[in-house]
């Protein structure tokens, strides 16, 4: 623990400027202020709008505003217009649409209107000054505008309308996704190769730790899958990670997804295309206002049904899966299908590559480029790495193949899209408790065959299982091999509670808790990983992972604190990530150099918990002492059994 605790620390300035760099490179931008939903605040509001897009130039002082709303107000009237920041209030103003010529609303009849105008001049001019210089560079502002429409006869309130003002700067941005995409690439890159050249502990260590950072990344894109009402902040973080659910847009797949979607007897939504002529309001808080929250509730409801976009007075709004996909520039229906395929064309490209380096391995030893014999296990192997890498994938995409379907099973977007995500989720976890079975019952007989054996002997001396099912062990030492079973838990537990609980904010980010703080413990109680170094890593991670589902329960407000305190813990949330995200692939860069230049980049990790260096070793090389000889005939004795051809 105290090593965790030592290493969490170290590095943290890097990091924090780094992340200060980030945000200040957006801030050249132009200044403008606008907001593209409204929403009603009070009962019998006697004001709603299905269309809403204000956007204010400070520059040239204009307002330009394009609604299409719908009103009952009769008469002369004032807004009362209140701006807060983060919960401060910021400015009240008194409008009087008398005093302000282009806006037809003196006074205010009833019926529908719509039309786009333009205010400028003075007035704007004046108002420009008062919004202070911060306002237009904060990232992911969160500052909300409610007006009242009071009646000015008798100072009665007829409405109460509101809207979130962006400043279009955004801590989701394409270099943060760039980023940490290509490290994750070339980190599993850096290990396949380093293990084509024999370094196998190395490459392990460098695999764990990308995907360890992987999972994490994903444990991030969780978070704002859920349907709690997070702050700007953090949904515009958690929305860098959407691509480790493979939640990425790509124009021609969306189209061809949405065509397939509509063969099959489903409903596209058109939320994207419909932008236009209907706001969609993506929420941001749970608002402690009475009617609000009954509207939010009764709202949410609804959310899990099919067709469930929400509307009140006729915008559309969004939480959870369907915000996360919403951002992403995803029609809602298509969300399940981008997925998986983006998951299945993943495959497909390792598995054809390998296919391609066996058949150019092939090819060179037949026209003598290559020496046979260096070649050699990868050509006696080469199904079981083909087997290895697809369990390794499943390993991987378990969390976002068992989250989009269980999603869709609820959704149901066309009953094709059904029977596909039954498939590929069977699939998925066929495999994976296949695998589970065969490295615990070689655990199992390790340990019976004869008293005193290394339970590592089993999992790491036979080339075959190693390379079939090491995927699923390697990162454990041998004796915790079984580790792989709650882990597994975990992800499918975060996965049903993502895909089912979308109406239960509340329900949600408790259970995630629980399974956080649970995996925490026993993490840090058994400590399963291969060594010390990579468990202070995975501890690191599990703790930062259980802060963030504390921060998530916060973020419920079932405690009711002020928004200001969200506001603030929203912006702790996005410190918390983005520092530890830099810091994690920081150390992994660091380590992985180190370990590169080294002569012998195996070198640094001979204290391996469980000695399996030994028995991989004694592979290719014959260790003198006569316990380990004997552990290498029975291995090749094995070996020999499956594969023929017996080895050099
Ligand atoms: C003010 O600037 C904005 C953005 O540069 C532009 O869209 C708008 O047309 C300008 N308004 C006037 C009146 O020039
Ligand atoms: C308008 O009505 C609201 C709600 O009743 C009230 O809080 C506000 O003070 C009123 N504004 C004016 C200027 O009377
Ligand atoms: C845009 C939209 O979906 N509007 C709907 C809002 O809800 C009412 C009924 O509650 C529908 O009639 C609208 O079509």
């Amino acid at each position: 623990m105290a090593a965790t605790v030592k290493w969490l620390i170290s590095r943290p300035c890097t990091a924090f400027y780094a992340v200060l760099l980030l945000l200040s490179h957006q801030a050249i931008a132009d200044k403008v202020l606008s907001a593209s939903s409204l929403s009603t605040c009070a009962k019998d509001s006697g004001f709603s709008a299905s269309l809403f897009k204000v956007t204010f130039t400070p520059e040239n002082g204009t307002l330009d505003i394009n609604i299409m709303a719908t009103s009952t107000i009769q008469g002369k009237v004032i807004f009362d217009l209140h701006v807060w920041a983060y919960g401060f209030p910021v400015t009240r103003q008194i409008i009087d649409p008398c005093n302000i010529p282009q806006t037809g609303l003196c006074p205010m009849t009833p019926g529908k209107f719509n039309h786009p105008f333009r205010i400028s001049g003075n007035e704007m001019r004046g108002a420009a000054e008062t919004v202070p210089a911060i306002a237009y560079n904060i990232p992911d502002l969160d500052a909300t505008a409610r007006a009242y429409i009071n009646l000015t006869a008798t100072g009665e309130s007829v409405a109460c309308i509101e809207a979130d003002i962006s400043n279009g700067k955004t801590v989701s941005v394409d270099g943060v996704k760039w980023a940490t995409a290509t490290f994750i690439g070339v980190g599993l890159l850096c290990s396949a190769v380093t293990k084509r050249f024999g370094h196998t502990n190395a490459a392990a260590h460098g695999a764990v730790s990308t995907l360890a950072i992987f999972a994490y990344f994903q444990s991030q894109s969780v978070i704002g899958l859920l349907a709690v009402h997070i702050p700007p902040i953090a949904q515009s973080w958690t929305q860098n990670f959407q691509w480790s659910l493979g939640i990425v847009r790509i124009g021609w797949m969306q189209r061809a997804i949405t065509w397939y979607q509509r063969s099959t007897g489903g409903r596209a939504s058109g939320i994207l295309d419909a932008l236009g002529t209907v706001s969609v309001q993506v929420l941001r808080r749970e608002l402690n206002n009475d009617n609000l929250h009954r509207r939010d509730t009764a709202a949410l409801s609804t959310v899990a049904k099919r067709n469930s976009l929400v509307n009140d007075s006729g915008s559309y709004v969004v939480t959870g899966i369907q915000r996360v996909a919403f951002r992403a520039g995803i029609e809602i229906t298509n969300l399940f299908m981008t997925g998986v395929t983006f998951f299945y064309m993943f495959t497909l490209c390792l598995v054809l590559i390998l296919a391609l380096s066996k058949g150019l391995c092939e090819l060179g030893v037949r026209r003598k480029l290559i020496d046979p014999g260096r070649a050699s296990e990868f050509r006696l192997y080469w199904l079981d790495s083909l087997k290895g890498i697809i369990m390794s994938v499943c390993l991987v995409g378990l969390l976002q193949i068992s989250t989009l379907c269980l999603w869709e099973l609820a959704e149901r977007d066309s009953p094709a899209e059904v029977v596909l995500a039954v498939g590929f989720l069977m699939t998925l976890c066929v495999i994976l408790a296949f695998g589970t079975y065969k490295t615990l019952r070689t655990l199992n007989q390790t340990r019976k065959d004869s008293t005193n054996a290394n339970p590592a002997y089993g999992l790491f001396a036979d080339v075959g299982v190693l390379n079939k099912f090491g995927p699923l062990y390697i990162q454990y030492r041998a004796s915790a091999s079984y580790f792989i079973i709650p882990s597994l838990i975990r992800i499918v537990g975060k996965a049903m509670l993502v895909a089912l609980g979308q109406n239960k904010p509340i329900a949600q980010a408790i259970a995630l808790m629980i399974i956080e703080v649970g995996f925490l413990i026993a993490a840090s109680v058994i400590r399963p990983w291969m060594d010390k170094g990579i468990n202070s890593f995975h501890i690191a991670i599990s703790v930062v992972d259980f802060l963030n589902s504390v921060l998530l329960f916060i973020f419920c407000n079932v405690f009711s604190l002020p928004t200001v305190a969200l506001g603030v813990i929203g912006v702790v949330f996005f410190i918390l990530n983005a520092a530890f995200s830099l810091i994690l692939i920081i150390y992994v860069i660091a380590s992985t150099a180190v370990t590169l230049f080294r002569k012998d980049p195996d070198g640094r990790y001979y204290t391996m918990a469980d000695d399996r260096t030994s028995f991989m070793k004694s592979r290719t090389q014959i260790d003198s002492t006569f316990q380990l000889h004997e552990l290498h005939r029975s291995a090749q004795r094995d070996i020999a059994t499956d594969y023929p051809i017996p080895l050099k």
